[in-house]
Formats: C-alpha cells, structure tokens, sequence
C-alpha cells in the first residue's frame, strides 16, 4: 500500500507527498516530530503534522533567512538564532569568517538531535564550529534576559504561531529584540505567507507588531515549493538600515559566499511585492 505524507494547507486543499519511508515518530515535550524519506524532497521531517525542512528546498529558505542581512550589514559578528534546530540558519551563518558569535536558542533539543541523526545536511555543522552555542529554552525567555545591545543580528527562524512559536509573534518578544539589538541591529523573522487567509491573517498580526517597534520595517518574499502556497515571507527590521537603500552589494560580493537561491540583484527584487500582499500589509 502507498504510504502518504498529507499536510492540510486550507480545509479543502491538501499537499501530500509519497513516502518512501516512515523513519522516525515521537513526541517530545513540546510537540509531535516526524521524519520522512521520499523520492522528490528527499529527507524532510515534519512538527505537530506540518512541513519544517525538506533535504531538497532548504536552501531557499536557508539563503533567504540569512544572507539578505549580511549584504546589508557584512560586519556583523554577533548573533542570536531563535529556533532553527535543523541547522540550516546556523549553516549559513558560520560561513561568514566575520561572524564570531553565535548563540542558537531553540526550545526542543529533540529536534537538533534527531536532525543531527537524520538531516546532516543542515545539521552537521552544529558540533564543529566554537563560535557557535547551543541553549535549549524559550527563545521568548532568553531575549527577556539577554544583555542590552549586544546582538547586530537576531534571526528568528520559528515555527508557526501556534503551539511554542506563539510566544516570538508578540510585542513582547519583539520590544525585548530591539532592546538586545545594538544601534546597528537587524531582525528578520519569519513571517508567515499572504495567500491562504488564516497565514495571511498571522502575516497582517505579525507586521502590524514590528511596525510599532522598530522604525524601519519591511517585507521580502522567496518561493518555499513545500511550504502552503509556495509563496513564503521574512520580514526585515532594522534600527538605521534601510534594506534597499543601504544594501553592500559590491562587499557582499568580494566575500564569495556561493548561493544556490540569494543574489545581490534578487536581494533589491525581493522586496517588491504583489500589490495584494501590498494592499494587505499597508492597512496594518
Ligand atoms: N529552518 C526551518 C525550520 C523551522 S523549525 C522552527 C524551530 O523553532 C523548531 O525546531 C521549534 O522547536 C523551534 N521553536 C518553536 N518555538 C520556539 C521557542 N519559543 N523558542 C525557541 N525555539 C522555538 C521553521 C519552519 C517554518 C515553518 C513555516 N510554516
């Protein structure tokens, strides 16, 4: 019989992926994690049913979370990582030889340990680089407690807010990443997608927060095949820098990071949107 990996994107409208392979069930203490085997996306593995990373679209998501600030500020050298236990956010991070610290907060230490089991290819570079330290608690606890100023970036690569990605979707969460930022201090965060109605309803919360918290705020998109839609958003918040205007494309380039998905040129691109996710994100 065929095995199928189906995730609910609307009531009426379900992803599914044929699965080869059923290769891990459990649930931790914060939620129900799985791991799957399939031809198309290779390895992927779920959280409470949906789609976290897959062995062959990460690098969109990856590229995108991090490599947009980095053209906009290539000195930054410090850095906090919410969530992201798969790796694939710090990954990227580490290739920066700039970076020289890397604090990851991510509440499920299940997650990062069966991804170093399951997933090496976003995974493999958590216990091999000393810049990096792993906490496993509430990212929303530990921004509360950080030191003042001490961060130029903060990444907040979460899941959904529903279960224990609620918490980093409030203005608390992000008055204390303000306050953890230093003056040169940029956030990104995932922020959710503007086609389906209930992600869209998540994205409008989520802007209409940040905007009153930082003076500079945007969106930028990137184009997510397993995520609902397809069609993915972080957003952009910064102090002083204006994502656009400021971007070191010249710098960037001399560093010769290789991208599979982020350019300099697509960096200016991304943040033009659709006039409907406009039209959506102005009312905020
Ligand atoms: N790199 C893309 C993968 C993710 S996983 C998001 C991670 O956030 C999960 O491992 C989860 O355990 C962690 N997380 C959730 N809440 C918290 C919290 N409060 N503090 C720290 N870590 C947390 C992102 C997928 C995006 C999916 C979009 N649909």
């Amino acid at each position: 019989m065929d095995l199928w990996y189906t995730e609910n994107h609307q009531e009426d409208t379900k992803f599914s992926i044929k699965v080869q392979e059923h290769i891990h069930s459990e649930k931790s203490e914060f939620q129900q994690i799985d791991f799957f085997r399939s031809e198309t996306f290779g390895t992927f593995f779920t959280l409470d049913g949906y789609m976290m990373v897959t062995e062959k679209d990460e690098f969109i998501y990856h590229d995108m979370i991090t490599h947009v600030s980095m053209a906009v500020n290539p000195n930054i050298k410090k850095v906090l990582i919410i969530g992201g236990g798969d790796g694939g956010t710090a990954r990227e991070v580490l290739r920066y030889p700039g970076v020289e610290v890397v604090d990851m907060v991510e509440i499920d230490e299940r997650v990062v340990r069966l991804c170093q089991q399951y997933l090496p290819l976003t995974a493999s570079k958590l216990d091999q680089d000393n810049r990096l330290t792993l906490y496993f608690e509430d990212g929303l606890k530990f921004v509360q407690e950080a030191d003042e100023g001490y961060y130029d970036l903060i990444l907040v690569d979460s899941t959904d807010p529903i279960g224990p990605g609620e918490g980093l979707f409030t203005v608390a969460f992000y008055n204390n990443c303000k306050r953890v930022l230093s003056e040169e201090g940029i956030l990104i965060n995932q922020h959710e997608s503007p086609y389906y109605a209930s992600y869209a309803h998540e994205m409008k919360r989520a802007h209409s927060k940040i905007k009153e918290t930082f003076p500079i705020s945007k969106v930028y998109q990137f184009h997510m095949p397993t995520y609902p839609s397809g069609h993915w958003l972080f957003g952009f918040a910064s102090k002083k820098y204006d994502p656009i205007k400021d971007i070191k494309a010249d710098e960037w380039n001399k560093l010769g990071i290789e991208t599979k998905y982020y350019n300099t040129d697509l960096h200016v691109g991304c943040f033009m949107l659709p006039t409907y996710v406009k039209k959506q994100l102005d009312n905020e």
